[in-house]
């Protein structure tokens, strides 16, 4: 059933939307998303989208922590997926009922890539950056957006509408830690997490096993082989992690859950603290890596991930940890800084 809005203006909606079952809720100003575009070479702007777009109601759903403590990684994988359905199903009723009480809405493609787009690298928008110009969080030194709330542990989407929706405050403290932490550099199988900056494709490696540049290498080699190994290659694991991933989507992205396991970020790391604390993929090499990009921080060396552009989304006040949720973040670094130390694995 399509649920009804009787007035819209910002409270209601947010309220809807959280009745609805989103876990976090802001609006974000789509003007100031013009203005602002993550990487301007490639504008993800609402007007190139619709340039009747007004506000972006910006929705957040976060994925069960249960997850990130089972055994394997297949639990966070489907339930990425089906966090990521839920997400969508709550943006289309947003967007229907803001459409029914008079205001054109439609919700956007929270996990597609257009190819016109730095190659299929980049969504129409990206949601990162809604979150953040929504006030939901800031992004952090692997360039996940954290929120207070869940740490990194959460997807978002954004609902386009014309109407005029009175926009939330971008938040001017980081949510993250910073390079005092580097438990996410530390935890990364593929070691692509920079100084708030990320290897994209050495991470698709790890995020995407059986994603799209998967597929064509594996097409690109099958036509070179001889008949006979065709054939065997038709029976292996590839082909399967394909036909999975078209079937439920698992495997074609959101397969490494590591930098988002271990970030201390977020009331719900109270259950993860414990079985997180070790972390297997830490070694000597980046463990120093980290306490050098510290050092770099400290000397006010220049860090292109806190170029003047991007701090606008890393939070320009830098981190105070001063807030209730800020001391519950330096309870739960200092549980984690412990095992960091080289030796105490
Ligand atoms: C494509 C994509 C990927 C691909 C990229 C593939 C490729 N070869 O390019 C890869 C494989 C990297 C990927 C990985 C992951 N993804 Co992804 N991905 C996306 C997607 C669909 C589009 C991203 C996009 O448009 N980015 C736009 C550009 C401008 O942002 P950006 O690249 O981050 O760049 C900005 C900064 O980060 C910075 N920057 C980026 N790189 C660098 C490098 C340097 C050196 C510097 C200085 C700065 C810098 O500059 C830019 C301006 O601020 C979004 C959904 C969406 N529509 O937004 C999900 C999304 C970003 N992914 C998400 C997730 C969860 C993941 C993974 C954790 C995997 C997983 N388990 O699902 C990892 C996380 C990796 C990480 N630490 O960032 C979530 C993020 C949630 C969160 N809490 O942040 C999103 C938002 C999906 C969603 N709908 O919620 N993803
Ligand atoms: S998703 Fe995995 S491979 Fe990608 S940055 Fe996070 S930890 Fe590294
Ligand atoms: S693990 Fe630490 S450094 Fe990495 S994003 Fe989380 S708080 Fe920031």
């Amino acid at each position: 059933m399509i649920p009804r809005l009787e007035h819209v203006d910002a409270e209601r909606v947010k309220r809807l939307t959280r009745e609805l079952g989103a876990d976090l809720v802001g609006i974000a100003d789509a003007a100031v998303l013009n203005e602002n575009p993550p990487d301007p070479a490639v504008p993800q702007t609402p007007e190139r989208i619709s340039p009747h777009c007004r506000s972006v109601v910006v929705i957040a759903c976060r994925i069960p922590v249960a997850a990130f403590r089972a055994k394997s990684n297949v639990a966070v994988q489907y339930m990425d997926m089906v966090v990521l359905r839920r997400m969508d199903r709550i943006a289309h009723l947003v967007s229907e009922a803001l459409e029914r009480a008079g205001h054109p809405a439609f919700a956007t493609a929270a996990q597609e890539t257009d190819w016109d787009y730095k190659r299929a690298s980049y969504g129409r928008l990206s949601t990162r950056h809604l979150g953040v110009e929504a006030g939901l969080g800031t992004l952090g030194l692997d360039v996940n957006i954290l929120t207070p709330e869940f740490g990194p542990r959460v997807y978002l989407t954004g609902v386009l509408t014309e109407a005029v929706l009175e926009p939330d405050p971008i938040r001017a403290e980081q949510v993250c830690i910073g390079e005092s932490c580097s438990r996410c550099l530390h935890a990364c199988p593929a070691d692509a997490v920079g100084h708030w900056g990320l290897r994209k494709a050495a991470c698709a490696t790890c995020a995407q096993e059986f994603g799209y540049m998967t597929a064509t290498d594996f097409f690109a080699d099958f036509a070179r082989r001889p008949a006979a190994e065709q054939r065997t290659r038709l029976t292996g694991r590839q082909l399967f992690g394909f036909w999975q991933g078209l079937l439920r989507v698992v495997g074609s992205f959101g397969d490494c859950p590591r930098c988002l396991a271990v970030c201390p970020v977020g009331a719900d790391y109270s259950h993860l603290a414990a079985p997180q604390r070790a972390i297997p993929e830490r070694t000597e090499e980046k463990v120093a890596r980290g306490r050098a990009q510290a050092e770099a921080r400290r000397r006010g060396a220049e860090v292109p991930g806190l170029s003047e552009r991007n701090i606008r989304w890393v939070g320009p006040a830098g981190y105070r940890g001063g807030s209730v949720s800020g001391r519950k973040r330096e309870a739960n670094a200092a549980t984690s800084r412990r095992p960091s130390e080289p030796g105490r694995r």
